[in-house]
């Protein structure tokens, strides 16, 4: 059984086995976590992604897939790289925002990782409501951890974030 903890803080400061990077598909850096991972990380994990966009990923990491690479100077061994979905009112993509989690947990399994570090997905820059972004976090983390995975842990970034995850854990059986 893999427990789900929740952390109000900084995703850089976590000491995990993986970190997941909320990116873009470029897979090239950007603002909020993205460039906060690049930036305490430092140059490895770029040219990681680098060779990434120069073999597998020439057109970039699809929405809803995820792509591991070091970790640099993290206090972790991996970055998983995924990228969210770009909310927009009149169509639902939650399927694809439950793809992040369940893929990158897919790649958390593979890698051997133990404990895992998530963001919010898709709820800063994306503007996907965080209500929502919580209770598809929390339900499809629910549903998809498995060994060796036995830590999922939710770093929120505000109060009103990690208000929005007790909920929604609070809510999910
Ligand atoms: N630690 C934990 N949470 C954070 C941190 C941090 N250091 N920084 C921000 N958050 P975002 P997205 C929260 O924008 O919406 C980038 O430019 C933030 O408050 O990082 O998936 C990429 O390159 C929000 O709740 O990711 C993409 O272009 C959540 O993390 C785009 O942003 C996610 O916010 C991806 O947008």
């Amino acid at each position: 059984m893999t427990a789900i903890t929740l952390v109000r803080g900084d995703i850089t400061e976590q000491h995990v086995d993986a970190i997941v990077n909320a990116a873009n598909s470029s897979l090239l850096g950007g603002g909020g976590v993205d460039g906060a991972i690049h930036r305490k990380g430092g140059p490895e994990i770029l040219a990681e992604c680098r060779k990434l966009r120069a073999s597998h990923y020439g057109k970039g990491l699809a929405t809803g897939q995820a792509v591991a690479t070091t970790a640099g100077r993290l206090n972790a061994q991996w970055v998983i790289h995924t990228v969210g979905p770009v909310w927009q009112a009149d169509r639902d993509q939650s399927e694809l925002l439950a793809s992040c989690y369940r893929e990158s947990l897919r790649v958390a399994r593979e890698l051997g990782a133990t404990t895992v570090a998530f963001p919010a997905i898709s709820t800063g820059v994306y503007g996907w409501p965080m209500d929502d972004g919580a209770r598809i976090a929390v339900r499809t983390v629910r549903e998809a951890a498995d060994q060796p995975v036995a830590e999922v842990r939710f770093v929120l970034f505000d109060e009103a974030a990690y208000g929005e995850f007790e909920r929604a854990l609070a809510e999910t059986p």
